[in-house]
């Protein structure tokens, strides 16, 4: 299989994440994609190809022309306030506030396009989303021309990010980007299915009332779990995309099991919804040992997702997504790649 990478990715070096009241070092940090590349390397995976650039239609595509641009100028806005620490979020327009008017400061602006305060912004934060979503469009490019897998090794990850929101360590949607273009190269129907252990709140918004993507997504229950204000069971579409949403909420010390019992469902549903092609945001923090995460998949358990994931025949783009436990991240990402495979 194909893997796409890129050092620009490595270009966003966030210091701060606020963490239970503390900034910490974040946990989405530039080794994961190296210790990813290095497995893939060590497996003997395939060829690492270097992604081609896109330009910014693609991300205008399903993004919001101000969103964009507030992510493009963001750290820029943020230094010419005097700032020494980084962008971070800190107020909203929340219940009892309008949100229909947006802010000129960049303070207010932040609050506007934020969702939440753990992801800050940073020098090449922009240059690293670009790089992340070229990757994952080349990926999909060449899934469309071989009908063959391929592995977009993105960062940031994209799920969380909303058409005019980023947050969950997230800004451009890499996932619904890749999606996109497929459509757009003719492609009547693409299922996104999601298994990072957050719900991919931000795939579901951009696709919620369209028929055209099936999104699946398998998640720790947001009664208890990031991102806690959406993926439960009830969110089914709008429109004429009822029925293409499907929230798989489990509890915390779901292990395989159960797990993939939901999985299960979530095939057959893709499946009966005839896609044609399939995105998989392949987040590997449901694993048990992850740090900020609560599911008990082991690393041998990935590899039983793939294979159930290569049942569908479907061609399919692989992105990555979240998994935060650094030591096992290449494992347990390139077992999925090599049990679909197998
Ligand atoms: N600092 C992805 O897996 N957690 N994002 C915040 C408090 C947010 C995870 C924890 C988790 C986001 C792509
Ligand atoms: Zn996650």
């Amino acid at each position: 299989m194909l893997t796409f990478y890129s050092d620009e990715t490595l270009r966003r070096r966030a210091r701060t994440e606020l963490d239970g009241g503390r900034l910490v070092v974040p946990y989405e940090s530039p080794e994961r994609v190296e210790l990813v590349l290095k497995r893939v390397r060590e497996v003997g995976l395939g060829e690492v190809r270097a992604p081609e650039t896109f330009g910014l239609a693609p991300v205008l595509a399903v993004h919001d022309r101000g969103y964009v641009d507030f992510i493009a100028g963001c750290w820029d806005e943020w230094q010419a306030a005097g700032r020494t620490g980084e962008a971070i979020a800190w107020i909203w327009p929340t219940r009892t506030l309008r949100d229909d008017v947006i802010p000129e400061h960049i303070d207010g602006r932040l609050g506007h396009y934020a969702q939440s305060a753990d992801t800050s912004i940073c020098a090449g934060t922009f240059e690293a989303a670009m790089a992340s979503k070229d990757i994952a469009l080349s990926a999909m490019a060449h899934t469309l021309a071989t009908g063959e897998p391929s592995f977009g090794l993105c960062r940031p990850p994209g799920h969380h990010a909303a058409s005019d929101q980023f947050g969950g360590y997230c800004f451009f949607n890499n996932a619904a980007i890749a999606a996109q273009h497929a459509l757009d190269e003719g492609v009547a129907r693409v299922a996104v299915l999601d298994v990072d252990f957050h719900h991919g709140n931000g795939t579901q918004e951009i696709f919620y009332a369209r028929d055209d993507v099936l999104f699946a997504s398998l998640h720790g229950d947001p009664r208890s779990c990031f991102p806690y204000f959406l993926g439960h069971a009830d969110e089914t579409g709008r429109g004429r995309g009822e029925g293409y949403n499907l929230n798989y909420p489990l509890p915390a010390g779901t292990a395989f099991v159960a797990w993939s019992r939901a999985l299960d469902d979530a095939l057959r549903r893709i499946r009966d919804a005839g896609c044609e092609v399939l995105v998989v945001s392949l987040g590997v923090d449901a694993f048990e040992h992850d740090p900020i995460s609560a599911f008990r998949l082991t690393s041998d358990d990935f590899t039983e997702l793939g294979r159930r994931l290569a049942t569908l025949g479907l061609p399919t783009t692989f992105l990555l997504e979240g998994g935060y436990a650094v030591e096992e991240i290449g494992i347990n990402a390139v077992n999925v790649l090599s049990g679909f495979e197998a």
